[in-house]
């Protein structure tokens, strides 16, 4: 796409933007909030994008894909390339190994900075069996029962740590598939203790300047047990692991209704919280777009987020989107779930923390409710659109995706292509 749509694009949605953000920047100047360092910190604010997120997913029972999908590490670069000019806040890629494998780091690294992109967090995978693999992780993989297996998946990880260098990436993360599915079937403290043995060995090649993320998940694909199946084992592993070693929070990975703004602020007061895979769910680890089910859940976590990143010592951050489209163009969903974080975002800083703090002190409910719903009916899509304008990306960047007709442009390009993956 050229700056030249995006630019004729703004024109036409100025008038109406600059009425909207007057009107949200007059109500803020009244609190005695600047907006200006709300749209600074949006700025700064960039999520990666997972490499397996730009093709169409699918269920145990089909997938659909759209076509002009991406079938290369360098058209998914490019992908991402897309989305970060359209809303100047998606400035990383993630690349989960072996599914994109950079044969060419310089290559791919000057790739990606042509399109201003970092690499973000490499993942692992040994949840499913490569074709040219000695052993199978069918029952396991840094908790197998057998030790070559467990060495199999730990050399692969230390590959994977080898490919993020090349790239100038700063972390690992591992979500194991790791876990049984009927009862008697594993020694639940040998698995555990496999495990972290496992990521021991796998935390001993990572660089100095390296972050280990270790990520849990409740049920799926086992269905009885998961090795690491919620953030206190991740926790414990992180602790016993070293400094390096942080829990990643990804929000579909909980049983329903579980209290995830109240893991984040314990998490972050150990100074334990890594990252964050965001998603949105109604029954499992769905992998919804981010904000499209349950907005104001997120907006608790982001106030427990930016309250955290104020009060605690905990490590910078690592931001990333986890989700999976069965039935929309994967782009203009990722596009979606970035613009439903960056406003969650803003929403937690337009909070009267003071307020809050006194109510809280005050023991007063009514008054600590009716500041934090304040802050989240209070529309400031102004803002995060102020944010991307000022960086010359869109003013609404679906709009301008769907007007340029980019989809039909990516099929001309690439065809009905299914992307690699997933
Ligand atoms: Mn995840």
């Amino acid at each position: 796409m050229t700056n030249k749509i995006i630019a004729s694009h703004n024109d036409g949605l100025i008038k109406t933007h600059q009425s909207d953000l007057d009107f949200i920047i007059n109500k803020l100047n009244q609190k005695g909030i600047d907006s200006n360092q709300v749209i600074d910190n949006l700025a700064k604010f960039q999520v990666a994008i997972p490499s397996w997120a730009l093709g169409t997913g699918g269920t145990r029972f089909g997938r659909f894909p759209g076509g002009g999908e991406p079938g290369t590490l360098e058209e998914k670069i490019k992908d991402v390339g897309l989305l970060h000019q359209l809303n100047a806040s998606s400035g990383a890629i993630s690349l989960h190994i072996p599914w994109d494998i950079p044969e060419n780091a310089n290559q791919i690294k000057s790739l990606a900075e042509e399109f201003n992109l970092k690499f973000d967090a490499v993942n692992s995978n040994t949840f499913q069996d490569q074709a040219d693999a000695n052993q199978s992780y069918k029952f396991g993989s840094l908790c197998h029962t057998k030790a070559e297996v467990r060495n199999q998946a730990i050399a692969h990880n230390k590959e994977v740590i080898d490919y993020g260098k090349e790239l100038g990436s700063k972390a690992l993360t591992v979500w194991l598939a790791d876990g049984s599915t009927f009862p008697g079937q594993s020694n639940f403290r040998e698995a555990l203790r496999r495990t972290y043995n496992s990521l021991s060995d796998i935390y001993s090649h990572l660089p100095e300047d390296w972050k280990m993320l270790v990520e849990y998940k409740p049920y799926e694909p086992n269905f009885y047990s998961m090795v690491i199946p919620d953030w206190g084992t991740s926790h414990l592993l992180a602790s016993k692991l070293g400094e390096k070693a942080l829990t990643l929070v990804d929000l579909g990975h909980h049983l329903p209704n579980t209290n995830i703004e109240q893991v984040v602020a314990i998490l972050m007061m150990q100074e334990k919280l890594g990252g964050f895979h965001f998603n949105d769910s109604k029954y499992g680890d769905d992998d919804l777009t981010v904000g499209s089910l349950k907005p104001y859940q997120l907006f608790l976590i982001f106030c427990e987020l930016v309250d955290g990143m104020n009060q605690t010592a905990n490590p910078e951050l690592g931001w990333m989107i986890d989700a999976s489209h069965n039935v929309k163009d994967p782009l203009e969903d990722l596009l979606q779930s970035v613009e439903a974080i960056l406003l969650a975002y803003a929403q937690a800083q337009i909070v009267d923390w003071e307020g809050l703090r006194q109510a809280r002190e005050e023991n007063d409910v009514v008054s600590a409710q009716e500041i934090l719903q304040e802050a989240f009916r209070t529309d400031v899509r102004a803002l995060v659109a102020q944010s991307r304008l000022q960086q010359g990306a869109a003013i609404d960047p679906v709009k301008v995706y769907r007007s340029a007709e980019t989809r039909k442009e990516l099929i001309n390009l690439r065809g009905y292509t299914q992307s690699t993956g997933l």
